[in-house]
């Protein structure tokens, strides 16, 4: 019996390409793939360690953290800060970018991370999932701000995701295409599952809210509306539709099956002063690099994600992404 090719395999093997790679990147995906195999273990076994429910406390977005939202980002720091291969850290869970404790080594990257996304999710045993974007940290900064970490998403080194359901999953790019490692339990390892993932250019599955349906811009009215007439309608075929409510869970799906994934801009979120509900740095952008690195497109409506200037380390987008033939028509509609 064979071992498989490990994540750490696959990222020593990648990095032969890059000139000068010091290993320094092989380390911080393997720190990322250690904090992602904690989340899981403490996911899958929730009530029976006391994880479940509400934390007492708010995230900077105001909103009501879980407890394994905490929990989540206290192991992203442990697993990152102490080995020498980051120069900060910007999660959602942390108004200001936290920076290493004094005296530990500095890296050559900076990581943004959504520690656990979907959280609302736990409760119900639905699937979540975290998510991970890497950028190169400036040269000679002891301690990289905000400034330094907003880059749009064309400059991120990698980006992936791991999620948490019936498998455990590490999705991941790095600029080369899209590859998947499995969690075997039994040994504790990523093991290379698929490569080259490409997501199918037509698809008959969209994923939105209908709740917000009242609130949406025509655009989104309009190709929804379409969807829904089926085969007698314009698009002369019949839709599916899936919301999980955990956006991990719908890429997954799309880099699977096809599909779009919509969670575009409304007259709520504007009146609330806001561009949108996801957030820029730590998941439309390394959602955005996966799925264009699977051969689909990622769109705010007007502009293509990966080069959105950011502005704040918190900023949200509306996004809408999946596969290319659908993102591009809702593009189109909001031409
Ligand atoms: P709604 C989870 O809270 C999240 O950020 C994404 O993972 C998910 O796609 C979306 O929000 C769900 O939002 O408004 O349907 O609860």
């Amino acid at each position: 019996m064979r071992i498989g090719t490990t994540l750490t395999n696959y990222t020593i093997n990648k990095q032969k390409g890059f000139q000068g790679a010091s290993g320094t990147f092989t380390g911080l995906l393997n720190d990322i793939a250690v904090a992602c195999k904690r989340i899981a273990d403490l996911v899958n076994k929730g009530d029976l360690v006391g994880v479940l429910g509400a934390a007492d406390t708010e995230n900077v977005q105001g909103e009501q953290q879980k407890k394994l939202d905490v929990i989540s980002n206290d192991l992203m720091i442990e697993a990152l800060q102490h080995n020498g291969h980051i120069a900060g850290l910007a999660s959602e869970e942390m108004d200001e970018i936290h920076q290493l404790p004094k005296g530990a080594r500095r890296g050559n990257y900076l990581v943004l991370c959504d520690p656990l996304d979907g959280s609302s999710n736990i409760d119900i045993n639905v699937s979540v999932g975290t998510i991970f974007s890497i950028l190169k940290a400036p040269e000679g900064v002891e301690n990289p701000d905000e400034a330094d970490f907003l880059k749009p998403g064309t400059e991120q080194i990698a980006a992936g995701y791991c999620l948490y359901g019936p498998a455990t999953i590490l999705v991941l790019t790095t600029g080369d295409g899209v590859s998947m490692f499995t969690l075997n339990r039994d040994f504790g390892e990523f093991l290379l599952t698929r490569e080259h993932v490409r997501i199918p250019e037509q698809t008959a599955e969209f994923a939105i809210n209908m709740s917000y349906r009242r609130h949406w811009d025509s655009p989104v009215e309009r190709y929804i509306s379409e969807c829904l007439e089926g085969k007698d309608g314009l698009r002369g075929k019949d839709f599916n539709m899936r919301w999980v409510a955990s956006m991990v869970a719908e890429v997954h799906r799309i880099l699977t099956r096809g599909g779009i994934f919509m969670y575009p801009c409304d007259a709520k979120i504007r009146a609330a002063g806001k561009d949108g509900k996801l957030r820029l740095m730590y998941e439309a952008n390394p959602m955005a690099m996966i799925v264009e690195q699977a051969g689909g497109a990622a769109t705010t409506g007007t502009q293509r994600i990966l080069e959105v200037a950011p502005q704040e380390i918190h900023q949200r987008v509306p996004v809408i992404l999946g596969s290319r033939a659908e993102v591009e028509r809702v593009e189109a509609y909001h031409g």
